[in-house]
């Protein structure tokens, strides 16, 4: 097989993109991310993120996690997933996010982290 790497360009199912760079010997990559939503009346910026995968040369199916340091906020994702290779040989990256948002102060923090998931396939 081609083994596990993540390099390469990855849509998800809002749209949103991002481009990994090929892992080092410890499996640390980087990126970028555009994401196709905000929330934010600030336009978006493609924003980079720092990631770390299990062994490229030996796992086909490897687990990783990423996070993004958004541009045009104070906020912050983190992605958790694992790559899958399907008998047609289709790859999809399923993760799950946590999205942290600025608060003024410790009394907001109950409302300040959202999750969710994204599937993402090679453009
Ligand atoms: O919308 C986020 C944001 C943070 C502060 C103002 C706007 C930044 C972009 C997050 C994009 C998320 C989705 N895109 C994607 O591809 S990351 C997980 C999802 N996957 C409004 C206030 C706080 C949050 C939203 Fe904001």
């Amino acid at each position: 097989s081609q083994q596990g790497t993540l390099a390469g360009i990855w849509v998800n199912e809002l749209g949103s993109k991002m481009v990994l760079e090929p892992p080092n010997a410890k499996g640390e990559f980087s990126g970028s991310y555009l994401t196709a939503v905000s929330a934010a009346q600030k336009p978006i910026l493609k924003s980079p993120l720092v990631g770390v995968q299990h062994d490229p040369s030996k796992e086909d199916q490897p687990t990783f996690g990423f996070t993004v340091n958004w541009a045009f906020s104070d906020s912050t994702t983190v992605f958790v997933g694992q790559r899958f290779v399907d008998s047609k040989g289709e790859e999809t990256l399923e993760t799950m996010w946590l999205l942290r948002e600025e608060m003024d102060s410790a009394g907001d923090n109950w409302k300040a982290t959202r999750v969710g998931t994204n599937v993402f396939r090679r453009e």
